[in-house]
């Protein structure tokens, strides 16, 4: 994908009907182990450990911010931190164990303790519209 679609997509929030969640879909569902489309709060706890470079159970920006835009392609890099910033609920500087229940649920809207494909796209997308658009165009000029 170039730059440019990259960054219409980052500049189109209604473009989240079509094939913006695509990547997050695929993220989900390669956490739903058991292909039932329900997230437990393992499964979710697996997405986050997907960024976990060093494997130490602890994400620190850099890892969130390195894998989400060069491993996963999923957008720029003060998306990530901003979206680092909204999941690092006790802001010790790393999403680890202590901040999932938190995330999951910010997840599970109808806190039912499960996660489904629609709770995880509608929130995902959620957070992305609280990313910065504008600085996202300053970084990709020259
Ligand atoms: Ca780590
Ligand atoms: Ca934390
Ligand atoms: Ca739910």
């Amino acid at each position: 994908m170039t730059p440019i679609v990259l960054l219409l997509l980052a500049l189109s929030p209604l473009a989240l009907g079509s094939s913006e969640p695509q990547r997050e879909a695929i993220l989900f569902n390669q956490a739903d182990q058991n292909k039932d489309g329900q997230l437990t709060q393992a499964d979710l706890r697996q997405i986050f450990l997907n960024f976990d470079v060093n494997k130490d159970s602890s994400i620190t920006q850099a890892e969130f911010v390195n894998d989400w835009t060069q491993l996963y392609t999923l957008g720029s890099p003060q998306e990530a931190a901003t979206l680092f910033g909204r999941a690092d609920t006790d802001k010790d500087g790393a999403i680890t164990d202590k901040d999932l229940p938190a995330i999951f649920s910010f997840f599970d809207m109808d806190g039912n303790g499960l996660v489904d494909q629609n709770e995880f796209l509608t929130q995902w997308g959620d957070l992305r519209l609280d990313a910065p658009d504008t600085v996202v165009v300053s970084t990709m000029s020259p």
